[in-house]
């Protein structure tokens, strides 16, 4: 566009703009003219009704940019459909103890009727040291020792009001390479009444993440700034506005407790010399157990309903997991055995053109058997049109395939001496292998059979000439060759 037109159509608009603001003022002088000229008692019912709608508008606006502090919350199944889940994941030979001993926890403490707090937060925050304050006497203090903790261990605690509380020390999060027991602090956390956050400092980012997730399964929070004997009053102050600022909506209380912990300084001799001293810190957390009796002042059982909403979120979630990971393979395994078929088939073929054209109804099954197990439910139809296309992109790859299957065969020696047929044994393999994967990852994902991402996906898996995934088919092709010249 030449530089002359942009600028005229830049004056048309502008023109056209400054006339619509014009209209626009003419027609609003004319509106409070008419309502000047209106009885007092209109004016005043127009005027009330203008007012009400502007402020529903603003109200809306609000509503929709206004900031969202509190994290959606987590979506937790009821109890029956979650052991329904657990029994039919077992039945297909899934490892769920983990899963069915949580929901054992679960009714375990709710018998107890105690009341349980966990410590929670990231490596070094001095939760080891805040549980040995809480409890000074505690039997279980021989085992908690300075250093990293690397499991979770339980003591028992009395607030100042009488009430008892389990107290649980775990694993500091954000370790590197801890992610086993950044999961083992998360489940303990989870399986809590309430939990304590722990932090020496406003919060991080991530900091500020763990508290959100938190939040999401509903746990009652105090945020402890800890190591208070770090900071003077005011920085304190700052600090103790800045986190409740950072956690509004999310935890009940932020409060400043010094755990204790080791100080050392050196001290002065009266003979001249410097004596190098290590003490224990006096433990200062009234403001911690002030805000834990107010937040569990409801007791085990007025919290419980909550807990167990946590938890079974948080199973929720492991189930769903597992639920994937058991279907990733059984779906391998049935890609297996299909694309193991279809080499046999291959192999009684008389004799093999040079044009791959799919095993109809092995392809058929294939795909019939992999949607139930995604739970898909799909007609005849969709099946047969889905080979269908599936034979068309064959009928345009099957150069590629064949060219992949070639270079196969000079990669895997063994299966050269095999004789002339095994390239197309082996094209099989890879087809039906691709197929097989494309149309298993469609519909984990979609939840239904779309044609179009499935075989957008079997392109993408036929020219993909990988060497684990090759040397596993020409393994496959290989000993159902074999298997075929010892059959009697
Ligand atoms: N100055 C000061 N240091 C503290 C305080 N509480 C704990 N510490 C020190 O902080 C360090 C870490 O304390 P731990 O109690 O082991 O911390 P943790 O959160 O259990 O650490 P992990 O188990 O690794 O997650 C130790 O050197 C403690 O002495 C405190 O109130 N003030
Ligand atoms: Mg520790």
């Amino acid at each position: 566009m030449s530089r002359r037109l942009r600028w005229l159509i830049a004056a048309i608009a502008l023109a056209a703009l400054l006339w619509l603001l014009l209209a626009i003022a003419e027609r609003a002088l004319a509106l409070a003219q008419r309502f000047l000229g209106l009885p007092a008692w209109l004016q005043w019912t127009l005027g009330s009704v203008l007012a009400a709608f502007s402020i529903a508008g603003l109200a809306v606006l609000w509503w929709l940019v206004r900031p969202r502090r509190r994290p959606k919350p987590m979506p937790a199944p009821d109890r029956g459909t979650l052991e329904q889940r657990l029994e039919r994941l077992q039945s297909r030979g899934a490892e769920t103890q983990a899963l069915d001993e949580e929901l054992a926890e679960l009714d375990r403490r709710r018998a107890t009727g105690r009341v349980y707090v966990a410590l929670f937060g990231q490596i070094s925050t001095g939760k080891s040291t805040l549980l040995r304050a809480l409890s000074p006497s505690s039997t279980a203090r021989s085992d908690v020792r300075g250093g990293t903790t690397r499991q979770v261990m339980h003591v028992d605690s009395q607030l100042p009001d009488g009430r008892m509380l389990v107290v649980a020390d775990v694993p500091g999060s954000r370790e590197a390479d801890g992610v086993a027991y950044e999961t083992m602090a998360r489940e303990e956390a989870l399986r809590a009444h309430a939990v304590v956050y722990l932090c020496a400092g406003d919060l991080t980012r991530s900091q500020a993440e763990e508290v959100r997730w938190l939040a999401a399964f509903g746990k009652p929070l105090v945020v402890a700034l800890n190591k208070a004997d770090q900071w003077s009053i005011d920085e304190l102050d700052l600090l103790r506005q800045r986190l409740r600022q950072q956690t509004t909506g999310l935890a009940s209380a932020v409060v400043a407790v010094s755990a204790g912990g080791a100080e050392r300084f050196q001290r002065q001799l009266a003979d001249g010399g410097i004596e190098q001293v290590e003490r224990q810190r006096k433990p200062a957390i009234e403001p911690l157990l002030d805000a834990l009796s107010r937040l569990v002042a409801e007791g085990a059982e007025g919290l419980e309903a909550q807990r167990e909403h946590a938890v079974l979120a948080g199973l929720h979630e492991r189930t769903g997991t597992l639920e994937a990971k058991t279907r990733a393979a059984d779906s391998e395994r049935i890609v297996r055995k299909y694309a193991r078929r279809a080499v046999v088939g291959a192999m009684a073929a008389v004799a093999p053109g040079s044009d791959l054209v799919i095993q109809g109804a092995l392809a058929a099954a294939l795909t019939r058997e992999l949607a139930a197990l995604h739970e898909v439910r799909v007609s005849d139809v969709q099946i047969d049109d889905f080979v269908q296309q599936a034979r068309l992109s064959l009928r345009t790859g099957s150069s590629i395939v064949l060219a992949i299957a070639g270079n196969a065969l000079k990669a895997f020696p063994g299966l050269g001496t095999l004789g002339g047929g095994v390239l197309h044994a082996f094209a099989y393999a890879l087809i039906f292998d691709s197929m097989g994967r494309a149309l298993a990852a469609s519909l984990a994902e979609r939840k239904a059979l779309d044609q179009q991402d499935a075989g957008a996906r079997l392109q993408t898996l036929l020219s993909d000439s990988g060497s684990t995934r090759i040397r596993q088919l020409a393994t496959l092709t290989m000993d159902a060759w074999r298997e075929r010249d010892h059959a009697p």
